[in-house]
């Protein structure tokens, strides 16, 4: 009975829309209230989300000029072409204290989490003052305040994890959900499957993402999955399961909201396979291209850019003018830079930090 699926919709309902651009010199005034395809939002809100993914794109490719400068070692892995998916479910959907638990290309998901660029960014360089004190680096993101859970370099390893946090908040009868993000070729992963079928067993209130950009590593969707319709792997662990636009941060944004407020009333689960695209290599060590896909295939790709497509349709709707988007770049170019230079001028771990929190000392010890 709560099984269902939405089928797939065509993106071309969108994409039509920005074909009809309007004149951006003109100073228009914010609408007093939002139309509905911008679903009621606040002005503030519409501009907290534009930013959220403007400062994640210039923070990664800052990053990768550093990893090519040496200043980063180590796996790097950038979120650049999915930014929408990590705005609108975060930023956008849940509350401050709901939980997010990620895999590796976790840097996106935690600044949209609220976590200080600066300390990201220290993690990054391998830094003291970095979110696990320079010991986790790009892949293990992770504040505990913020509840943001990671951050986890094993394809699937924390799946369960979420399941864990799930049993979690119902078992102290709390009101928090967790969003648990993972690519497409972590669905193929035993731990999916235990984890997906204890919350479909237990009705725990977890929300399942499946970020879809089609590919593992080199490894297309199509030689990697039996079924390309990943949502459909939800249905068989008893879950509510949709398809969501990844290049549509207002689609996000409500398909993850839907989903949060079913959680919260009833612990409902859900599986939303949200598709993407990333516009760069896997990692910093893989081009962009290569011989799993084509350039022009990349290109292509491009046209739906997240932030490019939000920018027109705030534009379009009367939102703000160009002159927003110039300021909003400067201010944003000034964040990065001073990440880049407290990350710089951080210390690094002192030597006798190796043997702290590595265990946890139990009670009473
Ligand atoms: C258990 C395990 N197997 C293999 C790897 C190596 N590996 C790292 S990323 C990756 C691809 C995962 O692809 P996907 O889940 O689609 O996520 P994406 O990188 O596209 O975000 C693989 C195979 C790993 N980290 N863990
Ligand atoms: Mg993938």
């Amino acid at each position: 009975m709560y099984i269902y699926a939405v089928f797939r919709k065509s993106a071309s309902a969108y994409f039509s829309v920005k074909k009809t651009r309007m004149n951006t010199t003109a100073v228009a005034a914010p609408p007093k209230e939002s139309p509905s395809r911008l679903l009621g939002l606040q002005r503030e809100t519409l501009l907290s989300w534009y930013d959220d993914m403007l400062l994640a794109r210039r923070f990664e490719e800052k990053a990768a000029q550093l990893y090519g400068m040496g200043k980063i070692i180590g796996f790097c892995h950038l979120y650049v072409g999915q930014e929408a998916v990590s705005t609108g479910a975060i930023k956008g959907a849940i509350n401050p204290d709901d939980y997010v638990i990620t895999a590796y290309r976790d840097h996106a998901q935690a600044i949209s989490k609220g976590i200080e660029p600066k300390a990201i960014m220290a993690e990054l360089l391998g830094k003291h003052t970095g979110t696990t004190k320079g010991k986790g680096g790009s892949m293990h993101i992770f504040d505990r305040e913020k509840n943001f859970l990671g951050g986890h370099a094993i394809v699937g390893g924390h799946i369960p994890l979420a399941a864990g946090v799930g049993f979690a908040i119902k078992y102290r009868d709390e009101k928090e959900v967790c969003l648990c993000f993972m690519g497409d070729g972590a669905t193929n992963i035993g731990t999916f499957h235990e984890g997906l079928n204890l919350v479909g067993l237990w009705r725990l209130p977890v929300i399942y993402i499946i970020e879809n950009n089609k590919y593992s590593m080199g490894t297309s969707i199509q030689r990697s999955s039996a079924i390309e319709e990943l949502y459909r792997k939800g249905i068989a662990y008893n879950m509510r399961s949709e398809v969501v636009d990844g290049m549509n941060v207002l689609e996000v944004y409500q398909k993850v909201k839907a989903a949060a407020d079913r959680a919260r009333a009833t612990y409902e689960p859900s599986l939303l396979e949200i598709e993407t695209y990333r516009f760069r290599g896997h990692s910093m060590s893989d081009p962009i291209s290569g011989h799993y896909r084509s350039k022009e295939e990349v290109e292509k790709r491009k046209l739906s850019d997240p932030i490019v497509m939000f920018s027109e349709t705030l534009k379009e709707e009367g939102v703000v003018t160009e002159e927003y988007f110039e300021e909003a770049e400067r201010r944003i170019k000034k964040i990065v830079a001073e990440s880049v230079e407290f990350a710089e001028n951080s210390p690094e771990p002192p030597l006798d930090e190796l043997w702290k929190d590595i265990y946890i000392e139990p009670p009473g010890a």
